[in-house]
């Protein structure tokens, strides 16, 4: 088991750095680090075996509050960071940390690209329906029409649904969770990061600064009057749902989980659901990639040295130089 300084087992307490945020108070994003570390905790990770990448924004500077290693990257672009560490190093639990600007704007190729090559990372969006770090603009989730208090008129774009782009672009592990919901948000992280392949949770996350439709006092609500008053915020797998495919080779139970999530995400209703919407089994990126290149599983490039004893550098860069030299 791994442990602290004490000797004992990891506490959440072991992966917060000492470093203080500068978040707005009641800002979601405290939520969902606490959780993440959380989840750490109760699967015992240790702290230099985990790493956490972060682009641009309000959330993007999560990994700089973890006691781990950490990357603040550039907006939009944790992703292909995420996926160069996860390559080099694949002992590492990689997770990324990041806005919905960054990921499902900005971001979106990588989003996308990220599905089709099922890495064996996480990626935790930090959904708040606005550009937080640069005052509030709409994101890509805020939907047509509506008027958060930084935006002169009602938004005139369409929202996108990261979910169903996510299935669609072949990420294995597709969750929704709430940033305050702290037992339902660990342990979905907890199951994202043991999913073996690329998990995404899409965190709704209130931004008291800039969000004023949908602040916690809103998700908090309860819907619906007398006896069919219900939690605003329900889990789709307390009512019973599954988004498991429990045989992959059977395509037909694939096809059936995948209408059924697809259909379930966008059947609308006036309740917001979280859980795990879908779940299935893939060969991960390097599974894909062990067999063009075994060395890659015997020894990861991490590992290679990079210099002889005498410390001469051991990497030949001659071809890209070749490559590159201007005549
Ligand atoms: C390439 C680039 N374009 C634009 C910006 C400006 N910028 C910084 S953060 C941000 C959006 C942040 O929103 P989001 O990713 O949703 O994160 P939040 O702050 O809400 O957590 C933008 C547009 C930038 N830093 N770099
Ligand atoms: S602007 Fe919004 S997202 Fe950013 S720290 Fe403040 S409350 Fe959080």
């Amino acid at each position: 088991m791994a442990t602290n300084v004490q000797n004992k087992p990891l506490t959440a307490r072991d992966y917060k750095s000492d470093l203080l945020s500068d978040w707005c108070p009641g800002c979601g994003d405290f939520g969902i680090v606490a959780a993440l570390q959380g989840a750490l905790a109760e699967l015992q990770i240790p702290q230099h075996r985990v790493a956490v990448v972060g682009g641009v924004g309000c959330s993007s500077k999560s990994p700089h509050l973890m006691q781990t290693y950490g990357i603040h990257t550039l907006h939009g672009r944790p992703v292909p960071f995420a996926l160069g560490v996860a390559l080099a190093n694949p002992d590492l639990t990689v997770v990324v940390t990041g806005g919905d600007g960054d990921g499902y704007g900005i971001g979106s190729g990588h989003f996308m690209n990220a599905g089709r090559r099922n890495v064996d990372m996480t990626y935790l969006v930090y959904n708040n329906e606005v550009y937080g770090l640069t005052k509030g603009q709409a994101s890509p989730t805020l939907a047509y029409g509506q008027q958060t208090k930084s935006l002169p008129v009602p938004n005139v774009q369409e929202r996108v649904d990261p979910l169903s782009l996510a299935i669609c672009s072949g990420y294995t592990f597709v969750a929704r969770s709430y940033a305050y919901n702290k037992k339902h948000l660990t342990e979905t992280i907890k199951r994202a990061i043991q999913h073996p392949g690329m998990a995404i949770v899409d965190i709704l996350q209130p931004c008291p600064t800039y969000n004023d439709l949908h602040t916690k006092e809103w998700y908090d609500q309860s819907i619906g009057v007398g006896a069919t008053q219900t939690p605003r915020v329900y889990d789709i797998e307390a009512e019973g749902y599954c988004g498991k495919v429990n045989n992959p080779k059977d395509a037909a139970e694939w096809e059936r989980k995948e209408i059924a999530a697809l259909t379930k995400i966008r059947t609308p209703e006036d309740r917001i659901a979280v859980g795990v919407y879908w779940e299935v089994i893939k060969p991960t990126f390097m599974e894909r990639l062990y067999p063009l290149n075994p060395q890659l599983k015997e020894r990861a490039v991490c590992l290679a040295p990079l210099a002889d004893n005498a410390g001469k550098p051991l990497a030949n860069l001659g071809n890209v130089y070749e490559e590159f030299r201007v005549s």
